[in-house]
């Protein structure tokens, strides 16, 4: 193959190879208002309020009271309109307008018209928008600690043949003020090992999730006398294990730094990996799926996977979630670890957030592969096509795939 032929032979595989998004925010149509998707519900993303409360004269606490087509129209005139939109969120926005045919109108209002004329059969737009960032399916974060979800899974709602899949997320185990909780019409407490295992049981049961999943800052320490580490011993590793799920933790989100930003006001931390280290290390029989926030715990992480294989490192999350950082992290990680990992998830939290998050991946892992095939070719490699076929079909889903039956 030349370097002519790779160039296009890469473009091609990484634009046309199924995409499985392995942590999002969405949910499919049936969650009725967890449904999210169109142009008001695209400008006031978390990612987009903190960057309008830091510009606007508009406070919080008045921001919050506004109706969302309003807080819409802020955003709106204050990152669009008043400034040139720069930010990757910003930018995200102009690139759905563009993949959807809109014109970049300047009058709201006008971009809100054309949204109604395509999202009116939900089912139909879903369908619309995973092909256009081809996608097959998407994982949701499932939580039976939140009310507004609960009760489509307490009316077993969900229809277990669509693009949508689950994860069963248990930070409320950690952060529940009460002790008791209703899942599926029935009363669970939650005041000891036992009756948590109960709880989590008929979870799984009900929600029948790819993997479990917890959230942590550096305030999580292993191994640790503590309630965390209880839950996590006692109850969620020992299930996981038996029921071959893998965990997921996602490390170094600091929760609600600035609290009148609401889901806005979350920031960052280093973790020490010490602690991620001894975890792995002491339960190698289950399996992680890893993501770090911070910048500086990106390196440790991408060591730590080279000695624990129950470790499987995934996305570049939240704000890392822009070029500079996506691409210095995929490089790293393939110089470290092959393609033997998950590079990336979108984290959506509107349908059309799929569109640009994996828009603006493609394009970096296209130039990302060229360079690394191009120097395959230049030591002499015989290089196929399918040959890079399959290692993007790692990428975009065999990986977690494969990592989800291993026993
Ligand atoms: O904890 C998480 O799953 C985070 O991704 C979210 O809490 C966060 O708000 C987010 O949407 C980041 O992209
Ligand atoms: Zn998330």
């Amino acid at each position: 193959m030349n370097q002519l032929k790779l160039k296009d032979c890469i473009n091609k595989i990484v634009n046309n190879t199924i995409i499985h998004d392995i942590h999002t925010h969405l949910f499919p149509p049936s969650f009725e208002d967890l449904f999210l998707c169109g142009i008001d519900e695209i400008l006031t993303y978390h990612y987009l309020i903190a960057e309008v409360l830091r510009v606007s004269n508009v406070k919080p606490k008045e921001f919050w009271k506004l109706e969302k087509h309003k807080q819409a129209d802020h955003v709106w005139q204050e990152l669009f309109i008043k400034r040139s939109p720069l930010s990757e969120a910003s930018t995200g926005v102009l690139i759905i307008l563009n993949k959807l045919n809109i014109p970049l109108y300047k009058d709201l209002n006008k971009i809100r018209e054309k949204f109604s004329l395509i999202t009116g059969n939900k089912e139909e737009y879903v369908k619309r928008i995973l092909d256009i960032a081809n996608i097959q399916n998407i994982v949701m974060t499932n939580d039976p600690f939140n009310d507004a979800e609960n009760k489509y899974w307490n009316n077993l709602f969900f229809d277990k043949n669509s693009y949508f899949q689950t994860s069963l997320r248990l930070d409320g185990l950690f952060n529940h003020k009460n002790t008791a909780i209703k899942l599926n019409n029935k009363l669970f407490s939650l005041d000891n090992s036992e009756k948590i295992t109960d709880f989590l049981l008929d979870c799984i049961e009900l929600i029948n999730p790819l993997y479990l999943a917890v959230s942590f800052s550096n305030e999580f320490k292993y191994p640790a006398d503590d309630k965390i580490n209880q839950i996590l011993t006692e109850t969620i590793l020992p299930l996981a294990k038996e029921k071959n799920l893998p965990l997921s933790i996602m490390l170094g989100a600091k929760r609600s730094i600035n609290s009148e930003l609401r889901l806005a006001g979350d920031g960052v931390c280093t973790f020490g990996i010490n602690n991620l280290e001894k975890l792995c290390s002491d339960y190698k029989d289950n399996k992680f799926l890893i993501t770090m926030l911070s910048r500086e715990n990106q390196y440790e992480l991408t060591v730590l996977a080279r000695k624990f294989s129950n470790i499987m490192p995934f996305g570049v999350w939240w704000f890392l979630n822009n070029p500079l950082f996506i691409s210095e992290i995929t490089r790293m990680r393939t110089s470290l670890l092959g393609f033997s990992y998950i590079p990336q998830h979108s984290d959506s939290r509107v349908l059309e957030h799929l569109i640009y998050k994996w828009g603006n991946f493609k394009i970096i892992l296209n130039s990302i592969l060229l360079e690394h095939y191009t120097k395959l070719l230049e030591l002499g490699w015989d290089l196929t096509e399918s040959d890079i076929k399959r290692d993007v079909v790692n990428l975009y889903s065999a990986n977690f795939l494969e990592f989800l039956d291993r026993k």
